[in-house]
């Protein structure tokens, strides 16, 4: 008797049923809430809210209705939610492949509806499904080669998440309880049962000890990119991984570097730059690299953290505070936000706004100095901004101008 896909009995592997099934929806109910949470989180850690050049997303409309003023403590808050979205995303991989493999003879039953209830579930399975593998292949591809999507990763990611988690809610709402009852159930049975299984292979638990291998795999080579020194070097299959880019006090991880931000070392002179400050009814104050470090000089021990998962350790920055700044420009109390404006003439991460309080935490910076040494031209000489619990996006380098209280 020949078989299509359609039929049952086309599907011949022991190891599908509603246990394997189960156990993997359970996971990915668990680890596709924290992705979601942490996602939401990294969008609000931009401050789009702040001004139109840190929101990626205009239109996103009332899908913005939660976000909040992004705090600067603890000063390690973004590289942990940051490193747990991207870790666990990338992690999750095998758990989500292999869900979907088990429940592939579902895609092809006929006929396609049987009635309008059934019609609109598979639906939302076509949302659920499509909405998961965008999901995960859009935030692969943005952390691999940054460069595919100029400007647009951040809208499609956004609002795929939200298509996928409103699917992913109804899902869950209709399959948990049957789930939880699965795993428990020593009989297995059901449609995704074969009727004419294949002689096993491998164990039901033998084959979810591979998908967790598959996953622990995964972690331990992505892992790494939230660390420096040795454990960076395990990150292989991080982009930022491996080994440190350089020695020395300058030699942490480097995003793009001043050749490639078109920084010309005439403009970062001594005797050619200069910051420009502008403040309180246009009052403005222009100062040499020399001038700033004569100003009060503070450390800050802070890390990079890049919405691409990869961090720093805490480096241990020296600079002018940004509220000292304000200061210098009239504003004495209350230092308001700041737009932040780079040498660099294109790219989307050439300025930025802070939000008043992370212009008043007195850890952030514009820095002169990292860890002892004046700053390399790839880390932002002359000068750079460094804001605890920020994004690595908000750390403008070669800053060239502040101008305060109007974003
Ligand atoms: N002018 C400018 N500043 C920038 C960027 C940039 O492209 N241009 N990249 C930002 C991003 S995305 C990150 S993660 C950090 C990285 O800082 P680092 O290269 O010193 O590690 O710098 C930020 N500051
Ligand atoms: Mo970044």
């Amino acid at each position: 008797m020949r078989t299509t896909p359609a039929s049952p009995s086309f599907w011949r592997s022991p190891l599908r049923g509603p246990w394997f099934t189960s156990v993997l929806g359970l996971v990915l109910l668990v680890g596709i809430t924290v992705l979601f949470v942490t996602g939401l989180v990294s969008y609000a850690a931009y401050n789009p809210g702040l001004s139109p050049l840190n929101d990626k997303t205009p239109d996103k409309g009332v899908l913005g209705l939660y976000l909040f003023a992004w705090p600067t403590g603890p000063h390690w808050l973004y590289r942990l939610t940051q490193g747990v979205h991207v870790t666990l995303g990338v992690t999750l991989i095998p758990v989500l492949l292999a869900k979907l493999w088990s429940v592939v003879p579902k895609l092809f039953a006929l006929p396609p509806a049987r009635s309008l209830t059934h019609a609109l579930e598979r639906v939302s399975l076509l949302l659920l499904v499509g909405g998961g593998l965008f999901e995960f292949v859009t935030g692969v591809l943005n952390v691999q080669l940054d460069y595919l999507f100029p400007g647009s990763f951040y809208p499609l990611h956004f609002y795929g998440a939200w298509v996928f988690f409103a699917a992913f809610v109804a899902h869950a709402v209709l399959k948990v309880p049957a789930a939880v009852r699965n795993v428990r159930k020593a009989r297995e049975e059901g449609e995704l049962v074969a009727p004419r299984p294949e002689p096993p292979t491998v164990s039901r638990r033998g084959a979810l000890w591979f998908v967790g291998g598959g996953s622990l795999l995964l972690f331990a080579t992505t892992a790494g990119q939230s660390f420096d020194g040795p454990l960076r070097r395990t990150a292989l299959l991080a982009p930022h991984g491996g080994a440190d880019p350089a020695q020395g006090p300058n030699g942490f991880q480097i995003n793009k570097t001043a050749a490639y931000a078109g920084i010309d070392h005439a403009e970062t002179a001594e005797d050619a730059w200069r910051l420009v400050v502008v403040g309180r009814s246009g009052r403005t104050v222009r100062l040499g690299r020399t001038e700033l470090a004569q100003l009060p000089l503070y450390s800050s021990a802070l890390p990079i953290a890049c919405v691409e998962g990869w961090s720093t350790s805490d480096q241990s920055w020296r600079g002018v505070r940004l509220r000292d700044l304000a200061a210098l420009v009239g504003y004495d109390v209350d230092p308001p936000d700041v737009l932040v404006e780079s040498l660099q003439r294109r790219g989307a991460f050439r300025h930025a706004a802070l939000r008043a309080n992370q212009v008043a935490d007195p850890r952030s910076l514009l820095a002169l100095y990292v860890n002892g040494e004046a700053l390399s031209p790839d880390h932002g000489y002359p000068a750079r901004v460094i804001v605890p619990a920020a994004p690595g996006v908000l750390n403008t380098k070669w800053v060239a101008r502040l101008t305060f209280g109007k974003v």
